[in-house]
C-alpha cells in the first residue's frame, strides 16, 4: 500500500493519478521544507540552518521573557529574510491546483506568507505570521510604522507593555479558528499531500494521520523519508519545487 514513487518515467503511481483526477478537495499541509528551496532556513535536519538554536530553545515564551532582545533579533533577522525572498515553483504548483480544483486549502505551519505571495486563496496558518506583532499586556496589535527599526524587543505605545511577535511558541494553542477549519478540511480532504514537513510538531503533525483515518489519499513530499512516511499510501521522494509541478503536469498531460 505504502510505497517510495521513484519511476522516472511516471512523476506517482497511477493509483495517484486517478485520485487526482477525480479528486474535488484538496488539502495542502505544509512545513519549513516547502520554502527552502525559495532560501528560507529549514528548523531540522542537515539543511536546518536555524541548527545553531534549536527551535525549542527560542520559540518559547520562557526564552522571550528572559532575553526579549535575542528573541526578537532572531524574528527580525528571518523577517528580513523572508522579505527579501520570492515563493518558488512548490508554492506556485500548489497556487495553480486552486485553478484546477473546486476546493484547494491551504494549510500551513509557516510564518512567511509565501503561499499567498504565490496566489493561494485558502490559507490557514497554523503557527501565526511573522508581519504581525501584539502587546502581551493589552493585546493591541502593534502597527508596522511602530516596530519599523527597532532592534530591542518594542513597548506597547498604548500601555508600555512588551510586544511579542504573533506566532505559536511550544506549550501555546493554536489559533482556534484556524485550526477548527484546518481540521474540517483534513477529515473532508479527497487527497491530502504533507510537503515539507518533518512532522514531529504536534498539534499540527496530526492533521495528515486525521485525513487518512476519514478516507483522504495521504501524499507526503519530502527530500526524505519521515516519521509520518510509513503512514502516507503514497511518497514522494525529492524538492517540494521539482516533484509538485511535475506531478501536476502529469495529471494535465
Ligand atoms: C524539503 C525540502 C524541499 C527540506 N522539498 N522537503 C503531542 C506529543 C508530543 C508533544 C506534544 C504533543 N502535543 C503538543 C506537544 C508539545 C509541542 C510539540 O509538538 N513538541 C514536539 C517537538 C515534541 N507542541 C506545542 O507546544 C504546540 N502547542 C500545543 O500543543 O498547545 C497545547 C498545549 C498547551 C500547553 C501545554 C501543552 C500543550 C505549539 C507548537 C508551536 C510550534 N512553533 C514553531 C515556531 C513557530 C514560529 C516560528 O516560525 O518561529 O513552529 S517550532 C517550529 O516547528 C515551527 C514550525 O512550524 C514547526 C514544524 O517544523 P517543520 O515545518 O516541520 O520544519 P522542519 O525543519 O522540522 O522540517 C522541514 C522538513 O522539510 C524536513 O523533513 C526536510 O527533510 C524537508 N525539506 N527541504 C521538500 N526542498
Amino acid at each position: 500500500m505504502n510505497s517510495d514513487h521513484k519511476s522516472p518515467a511516471a512523476p506517482c503511481s497511477a493509483e495517484l493519478l486517478l485520485r487526482l483526477k477525480e479528486a474535488g478537495r484538496i488539502v495542502v499541509f505544509t512545513g519549513a521544507g516547502i520554502s527552502a528551496e525559495s532560501g528560507v532556513p529549514t528548523f531540522r535536519g542537515e539543511n536546518g540552518l536555524w541548527k545553531k538554536f534549536r527551535p525549542e530553545e527560542l520559540a518559547n515564551i520562557d526564552a522571550f521573557m528572559r532575553n526579549p532582545d535575542l528573541v526578537w533579533q532572531w524574528y527580525q533577522h528571518r523577517k528580513e529574510v523572508i522579505s527579501s525572498v520570492r515563493p518558488n515553483a512548490g508554492h506556485d504548483a500548489i497556487a495553480a491546483m486552486d485553478q484546477r480544483y473546486p476546493s484547494c486549502i491551504v494549510v500551513t505551519q509557516n510564518i512567511d506568507d509565501l503561499h499567498r505571495r504565490a496566489g493561494s486563496r485558502t490559507v490557514h496558518e497554523l503557527h501565526g505570521n511573522i508581519e504581525r506583532n501584539y502587546c502581551m499586556t493589552c493585546r493591541r496589535p502593534a502597527t508596522p510604522e511602530e516596530i519599523a527599526g527597532q532592534t530591542k524587543a518594542p513597548l506597547c505605545v498604548a500601555c508600555g507593555g512588551l510586544v511579542r511577535p504573533d506566532v505559536v511558541w511550544f506549550g501555546e494553542l493554536l489559533p482556534e479558528e484556524e485550526w477548527n477549519a484546518s481540521v474540517e478540511a483534513a477529515t473532508a480532504a479527497d487527497v491530502f499531500f504533507a510537503v515539507g514537513t518533518s512532522s514531529v510538531v504536534y498539534p499540527a503533525a496530526s492533521l495528515p494521520t486525521d485525513a487518512r483515518r476519514a478516507g483522504a489519499y495521504l501524499v507526503e513530499v519530502n527530500i526524505e523519508r519521515t516519521d509520518l512516511s510509513p503512514m502516507a499510501d503514497e511518497v514522494l521522494l525529492g524538492k517540494a519545487g521539482e516533484v509538485l509541478p511535475a506531478l501536476l503536469a502529469y495529471v494535465e498531460h
